[in-house]
């Protein structure tokens, strides 16, 4: 008998030693050296194939900046569902791409594994993306320098709902933002610091008075800072 493979994260980068880089510490990094995940890094410049191991070109069109060649970018990618049966799907992420959310995350946790692509330079050229089915995907409205550190977000984000994971910690259902709501506040000792006290109710030790200064405090927080998750949790209390 073996094992069947874990969770995988293939990643295609022009930058490999940017890999596992913070997800080799912490929550993610203990769960790799405990085997609840893998990670497969594929540097994109060994399916490169002329003597000068070039990866990207000059833009048809013009313009600054350069463009992963669609030819490399291919080659890596076969390499990549080769290694995962082809089962696992696979992500371009790009400043174009559509949103990550926690719902993509938890599908693409539920899955067994992702293969992901990182752009550098201007971007990837859009045949490969069109010919291989590879998804886009951004982490929200501002600018990197590349895609690797939004692949480790994602890596990140997607690793902490594998089974065993989280070990004692709440599991991610009673999580605030799986319900919808931003965090309540915390606190911890000393019960007073430079005159600000806990709040009352966390010092009661009355549970469901506990539970229910939280909730308001979520709710509040969330009405104030986020009025679109807001109008989402208003809406599906709404229906139930
Ligand atoms: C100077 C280049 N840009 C014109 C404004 C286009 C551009 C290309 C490549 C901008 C950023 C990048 C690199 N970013 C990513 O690869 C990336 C990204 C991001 O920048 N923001 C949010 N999510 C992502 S996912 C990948």
């Amino acid at each position: 008998m073996t094992a069947p493979a874990p969770w995988t994260a293939r990643v295609l980068t022009v930058f490999p030693e940017m890999f596992p880089g913070p997800l080799g510490l912490s929550l993610a990094g203990k769960a790799l050296e405990r085997g609840l995940w893998a990670l497969d890094v594929l540097d994109i410049r060994d399916f490169a194939r002329d003597k000068h191991r070039s990866v990207d070109d000059t833009p048809f069109g013009g313009g600054a900046g350069m463009v992963l060649r669609p030819d490399v970018v291919d080659a890596a990618q076969a390499e990549a569902e080769a290694r995962s049966g082809s089962s696992a799907p696979a992500i371009y992420l790009s400043p174009r791409g559509r949103l990550l959310d926690q719902a993509l995350v938890r599908e693409l946790a539920a899955g067994p594994g992702v293969v992901l692509l990182c752009g550098r330079y201007e971007g990837v050229d859009q045949r490969v993306l069109e010919a291989r089915g590879v998804a886009e995907v951004s982490i929200g409205d501002y600018v990197l320098s590349g895609g690797e550190p939004a692949a480790q977000v994602l890596i990140d984000a997607a690793v902490r709902l594998l089974p065993g994971v989280m070990g004692n910690e709440a599991s991610p259902g009673e999580e605030s933002f799986e319900r919808g709501l931003l965090e309540h506040p915390h606190y911890t000792r000393p019960a007073e610091w430079q005159g600000r006290a806990v709040p009352e109710p966390l010092l009661s030790g009355h549970h469901e008075n506990i539970r229910r200064w939280r909730l308001e405090q979520a709710e509040e927080i969330t009405r104030q800072r986020r009025p679109d998750l807001w109008a989402r949790y208003r809406r599906e209390q709404d229906d139930g």
